[in-house]
């Protein structure tokens, strides 16, 4: 996932200057719209369509805002939600900043994004957010003609790690990936916990990474005006990792814990 970005991690950002340090970290910002170029995806046939094989990272949604224009829902109202005994929203928390003191690297999954701005940003792309059905025969169902071990062609699994949960980003992972200082600083159950950079963990089912845990990932399946996301996060176990466990959020709905990865 190379890059210039990656050094950004250690930067520390005053509220106040938070802009100004993007802008001069990212380049030029918003002034050179139409030099923008598109990021590189890597997507993964499942059949008749194509997913990403990571989550939509950071690098790759910068690319868009500059582009774009687009001032995020997180940034127009002063930051994204985190859970602390309810949802409350943390000043400056944004895709930039996910933890709002301290820049995101680009190699981590984007959050602080509605569902319409993961929409808009697979649109720009040429692509298009996974359907509820597409995410879950991705996740779970292993379509590779010659998969490596232990995974065989054909089978669903309970996790999209496969059979167990412990390679994946989840509060009971075992340490095969993990926290990784300092993206995301939080505790829970006496644990320092966050997203961890895409593709750190190891791939799952269809050699995909990340489809359990990590950051949730939004979904085009309505349920009554709120959108579903799929696949759980670095704050859950793997409960919130399987096919049956269905949730929706608001669609404008920005969270420390929520992105998204693109279809075709
Ligand atoms: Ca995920």
């Amino acid at each position: 996932m190379g890059g210039s970005l990656g050094s950004i991690a250690t930067r520390t950002a005053e509220s106040a200057g938070r802009a100004a340090a993007v802008l001069a970290i990212f380049g030029a910002g918003h002034a050179n719209a139409q030099e923008a170029t598109k990021p590189a995806h890597k997507l993964v046939r499942i059949g008749t369509f194509e997913i990403d094989r990571h989550e939509v990272t950071v690098g790759q949604f910068h690319a868009f805002w500059k582009a774009t224009q687009i001032k995020t829902k997180a940034e127009r109202d002063g930051g994204g939600f985190q859970y602390v005994g309810g949802w409350r929203r943390m000043a400056g928390w944004t895709w930039a900043a996910p933890n709002g003191d301290m820049l995101g690297r680009h190699d981590t999954p984007v959050v602080h994004v509605t569902w319409h701005e993961a929409k808009a940003y697979c649109e720009w792309m040429g692509l298009r957010l996974p359907t509820d059905a597409e995410w879950v025969e991705a996740a779970y169902t292993e379509r590779r003609p010659s998969p490596p071990a232990p995974f065989v062609t054909g089978r669903t699994y309970p996790y999209p790690s496969g059979e167990g949960a412990a390679d994946a980003n989840q509060i009971e992972s075992n340490g095969k990936c993990h926290f990784s200082p300092p993206v995301s600083v939080e505790t829970r159950d006496g644990q320092r916990l966050g997203h961890v950079s895409v593709g750190s963990c190891p791939p799952g089912v269809n050699g995909l990474y990340d489809m359990g845990g990590n950051v949730w990932e939004w979904v085009d399946h309505d349920v009554g005006g709120q959108k579903r996301t799929r696949g759980g996060s670095w704050w859950y176990g793997p409960a919130q990792m399987k096919a049956d466990a269905l949730y929706e959020k608001d669609p404008d709905f920005p969270a420390v814990y929520i992105g998204f990865r693109c279809a075709r």
